[in-house]
């Protein structure tokens, strides 16, 4: 179905936390309305665990466990555990959790779920950092962006940790990446997730105004431009890796840089060093995935 068509039950209510134009809320929003029906979300510490709201109150109508930052995974699996044992089949178990919840501290839980196969969803809205603590570093911050715990003058060399190649090394039951500025693309990703059984796995490139200094207007254009410059490429994983959207032409990365205040210490060498890199890397993709 498409976006437009569909007209599923709202479950992120008013009232919630989330700054605004943040994409962690409005990427939530769609992907229970995708899901549908009965799912209960596992959410570790991150901007979800605030967005949520403050017991008693709660901004989803989804069951909600908040659960410590490095089980994410390994609770959702005890939640699927729980509702098999009531025979409630039919129920979705989504854990939902931030880039260092999934590329640092959750790791262990993460590999450990998909390699024993279980039967949950796994999303990571990645927004690159820290930012419920205050813009820190993570293993997900890509090479160029400032942070609060990068050193003056020294924007990051590192380049972000390839998580997918990482889950798909496990062999997932499915696996893919999205943003919710494809709305169409991410739709179909979730619908799909929820259809089959076993370890799933949704990588969400989450834009944050705070975090990436950014006017909160530019969100959804930042996700756009990070799909269009190449840095973030569309992918499903069925047993191979597919792209699920290519660009006609890849955009200039510096347009993808320029709305962004945590990129505005890179200078020209720096940028034209990075699009390089982001274009051989899109085109080492386009030539080895079908
Ligand atoms: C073991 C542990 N260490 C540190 C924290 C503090 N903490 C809470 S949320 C958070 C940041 C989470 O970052 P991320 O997973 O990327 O989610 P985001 O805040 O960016 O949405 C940290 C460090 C914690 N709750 N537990
Ligand atoms: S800090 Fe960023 S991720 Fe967290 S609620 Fe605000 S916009 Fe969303
Ligand atoms: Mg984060």
């Amino acid at each position: 179905m498409r976006f437009s068509e569909l007209k599923r039950q709202e479950q992120l209510n008013s009232g919630h936390l989330a700054c605004p134009g943040c994409a962690a809320s409005l990427s939530m929003r769609h992907a229970l309305k995708a899901l549908g029906g009965e799912t209960v979300v596992v959410i570790p510490a991150c901007c979800w665990s605030i967005i949520s709201g403050t017991y008693p109150t709660t901004a989803l109508s989804a069951p909600i466990l908040h659960t410590p930052f490095e089980t994410a995974a390994s609770s959702a699996t005890g939640v699927r555990a729980a509702l098999d044992m009531k025979g409630e089949f039919n129920t979705t178990v989504m854990a939902w959790a931030g880039d260092g919840g999934t590329f640092d501290i959750g790791l262990q839980a993460l590999s450990g779920s998909l390699e024993r196969g279980d039967n949950i969803i796994y999303v990571c809205y990645d927004n690159e950092a820290y930012m419920n603590t205050g813009i820190q570093r993570s293993s997900a911050t890509p090479a160029g962006a400032w942070t609060t715990t990068t050193p003056r003058g020294k924007p990051i060399e590192n380049w972000k940790k390839d998580l997918f190649s990482i889950v798909i090394a496990h062999s997932p039951a499915y696996a893919a990446t999205a943003t919710i500025a494809y709305p169409d693309d991410f739709y179909k990703k979730f619908e799909k997730a929820r259809s089959i059984k076993g370890a799933r796995f949704i990588h969400l490139l989450s834009s944050c105004p705070p975090g990436w200094k950014m006017a909160e207007s530019d969100s959804i254009k930042s996700l756009r431009f990070a799909v269009e410059s190449g840095i973030f490429p569309l992918l499903e994983w069925d047993g191979k890796t597919h792209l699920t959207y290519t660009p006609e032409k890849l955009i200039p990365i510096a347009e993808y840089f320029e709305i962004q205040g945590r990129y505005k210490r890179l200078d020209k060498e720096r940028i034209e060093e990075i699009q390089r890199l982001v274009r051989a890397h899109f085109e080492k993709l386009k030539g080895t995935v079908a």
